[in-house]
């Protein structure tokens, strides 16, 4: 079914739109009192991705609370390890901890291949329930982490400034990481295969670590395994894939069979443009920040930015995810600045 609202889907594929279509990365979260209010009924941030009914309350809430073009569904790219064999703990205000890493090539053999349907059960359905309860309003996002982002809190186990070990394990193992890069590839396009089998409308890849990787790195570890998971998913939906700080991998990633290139707001809107080309389209790239500003400059610097990527092939988004901070009614004025405008 067309969603009744298919800015997202027809900009996604290079249409001409009425307006530029709008969502923002993080947009179901901490900056809406709504979200903390079913977040204060649940345990926890687990409890409520692994409760179908929760996830789908809050994953529609930015849809009628702040008006965006598309929802998101509400989720965490780490439910993958924990689908492999290596469960997560969110911790408070501290983040994400794995009790087991990956070391040892016995580590890697331990791990399953994730089935999207049997293993990743809780957010199939909450897709399921979401895309009914829409009722066709606006467009789904599936998502999940591209292998090397994932690979990086396998090692670790918790969230890190460098990434060090990690990528000690590439300089030390590259066999091995290529062994856990090519199951974590497999595992993420049969989950992201059953969310689009569930009603996800476009997936996107978040690839968040990558700009700690060297440029010749991430084709080799990253960039490989990205164009992987494009082509199975590209002929189901639009793919998105978003490689943050890595400005080095535009290139090459406007060479997969994604449709929309994801950029963080370091990266320059004419230049991307001219290293991806005319053909895709170009997701972001408001830095987080500005919705800290007053209204006035929040609407100003909007207008800046819609203007530097044009009329067409653009879908506006931050160039990251909202800081849980933000004030809600500047997260409104970035939308309706955007929502507003005509060429
Ligand atoms: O208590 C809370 O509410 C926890 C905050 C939170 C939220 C709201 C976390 C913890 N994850 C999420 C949801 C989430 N995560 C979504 C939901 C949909 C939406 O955007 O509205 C999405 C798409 C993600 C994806 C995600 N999780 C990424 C990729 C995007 C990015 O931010 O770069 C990453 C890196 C994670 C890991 C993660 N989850 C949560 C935290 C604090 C982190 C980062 C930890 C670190 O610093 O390493």
């Amino acid at each position: 079914m067309k969603p009744e609202n298919d800015l997202l889907l027809r900009a996604a594929s290079g249409e001409k739109t009425e307006r530029t279509p709008v969502w923002l990365m993080r947009q179901a979260g901490r900056v809406l009192p709504e979200y903390r209010a079913v977040r204060a009924k649940m345990g926890g941030f687990k409890e409520l991705v692994e409760t179908p009914e929760f996830a789908c309350e809050v994953t529609i809430q930015p849809v009628d609370i702040l008006g965006v073009d598309a929802a998101i569904i509400f989720s965490d790219i780490l439910v993958i390890p924990e689908a492999m064999g290596l469960p997560y703990q969110m911790i408070e205000s501290k983040g994400p901890w794995f009790e087991k890493t990956i070391q040892t090539e016995k580590d890697i053999q331990d791990l399953r291949v994730a089935n999207g349907e049997e293993d990743l059960h809780y957010v199939i359905e909450a897709i399921r329930l979401t895309k009914a309860a829409l009722a066709g309003r606006v467009p789904l996002i599936g998502f999940a982490g591209a292998p090397w982002t994932i690979f990086a809190y396998m090692i670790e186990g918790s969230g890190s400034k460098t990434f060090s070990k990690a990528k000690k394990f590439l300089y030390t193992n590259p066999a091995l990481a290529h062994l856990l890069l090519e199951k974590i590839t497999q595992s993420t396009v049969h989950y992201l295969k059953a969310q689009v089998k569930a009603g996800a409308d476009l997936v996107q890849v978040f690839d968040s670590w990558a700009g700690v990787l060297s440029p010749e790195q991430y084709d080799e570890f990253a960039l490989h395994y990205i164009r992987e998971i494009c082509d199975a998913l590209s002929p189901l939906v639009p793919v998105t894939v978003f490689a943050k700080d890595a400005y080095f991998a535009r290139a090459g990633i406007a060479k997969t069979s994604c449709r929309i290139v994801g950029l963080d707001w370091t990266m320059d809107i004419a230049e991307s443009r001219a290293i991806v080309g005319p053909g895709k389209t170009l997701q972001g790239n408001m830095d987080p920040c500005l919705l800290y500003a007053d209204f006035e400059t929040i609407k100003k610097e909007t207008e800046k930015m819609l203007r530097a990527f044009g009329p067409q092939n653009h879908i506006a988004n931050l160039g990251h995810g909202l800081y849980p901070d933000t004030e809600k009614d500047k997260v409104r004025c970035f939308v309706d600045t955007i929502k507003a405008f005509r060429f």
